[in-house]
């Protein structure tokens, strides 16, 4: 891409702007490798660990190892299913047109992959957090309508100074939210889903605290993006996600709790609704992170 056209394009605000083609016949056969490599040892691992939900999306679009998914194939069944469809972005996108894009019900994903020495952290979502992590869920009628709504509540809070908040709300629920079954607590979060140590650590290791889903207190708790989390929230139903989203007024939420200060996930205070208290041990030596909490 020339300079020129790169400045326009960071700039673009508008979601079809930051639309490109997947162009999925450049994958190199080293970069459908990778996806191997990553959907092999993620799938082994999820089998007891993610929820059912999950498990059902990535069977249904037909998502397997073989190779990178290609989005037109993969669009046709996600469509029959609840609407949605995956376009390919260059990475993260300013907030504008991503809350767009789902308010459309337009998933949007990077359209490229990691390398292979980043197997285990990268900076931006590539395609395989996006499509690997995300997109399972979307095949669900109850999480795609939570989707839906989120992205519903983008332009106030843009238009309110609620950015902060509503980023808030997507990690503890997308990106790292864990939900109760019959048989235990089971990942539904896209940054756990898609990451070989937080799947084992979420759900394995005694040092983090379980809370019940609040939105107040998942709207005011800051976080941190790089390391495991210290609490995970837990909903009982993507049903009870989606009614909260749909009936909060959230920009009187934004003026309120933008006057209170910020809560920390290293805490627990009072009002918690605590399913389990952590030992706190991996996350005891933390210092800085747990002031540069956003
Ligand atoms: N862009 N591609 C991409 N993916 C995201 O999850 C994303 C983004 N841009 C903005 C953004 N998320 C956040 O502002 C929201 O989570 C609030
Ligand atoms: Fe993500």
């Amino acid at each position: 891409m020339t300079p020129g056209a790169e400045h326009a394009f960071l700039e673009a605000q508008t979601m079809e702007e930051c639309i490109l083609d997947q162009n999925w016949d450049q994958y190199t056969q080293e970069e459908h490798d990778i996806w191997k490599v990553l959907f092999d040892r993620q799938a082994k691992i999820l089998k007891p660990r993610a929820c059912e939900e999950y498990l059902y999306g990535l069977e249904a679009l037909g998502i397997t190892a073989d190779n990178i998914p290609n989005f037109d194939r993969m669009n046709e069944r996600l469509h029959k299913l609840t609407g949605w469809e995956v376009v390919a972005v260059q990475g993260l996108i300013p907030s504008k047109p991503f809350f767009s894009m789902l308010a459309n019900k337009k998933f949007p994903s990077g359209n490229f992959i990691r390398k292979k020495e980043e197997l285990d952290y990268l900076e931006e979502p590539d395609i395989f957090h996006d499509v690997f992590g995300h997109v399972p869920l979307l095949t669900n009628p109850a999480y795609a309508n939570y989707m839906h709504a989120y992205g519903k509540a983008g332009d106030d809070a843009i238009n309110n100074k609620g950015v902060k908040f509503l980023a808030r709300l997507n990690w503890y629920t997308i990106e790292f939210g864990l939900i109760k079954k019959d048989d235990g607590l089971k990942i539904y979060g896209a940054g756990i889903a898609s990451s070989f140590g937080e799947s084992k650590y979420a759900l394995d290791d005694p040092s983090s605290n379980y809370l019940q889903f609040d939105l107040e207190r998942v709207l005011r708790t800051g976080y941190y993006i790089d390391d495991f989390q210290a609490t995970y929230f837990v909903v009982d139903s993507f049903e009870s996600l989606f009614e909260e989203a749909v009936k909060t007024a959230f920009v009187p939420l934004y003026q309120d709790y933008r006057e209170k200060p910020t809560l920390s996930p290293f805490e627990i205070y009072e009002t918690d609704q605590v399913i389990r208290e952590g030992t706190g041990e991996y996350w005891a030596g933390f210092s800085d992170i747990k002031t540069k909490l956003k």
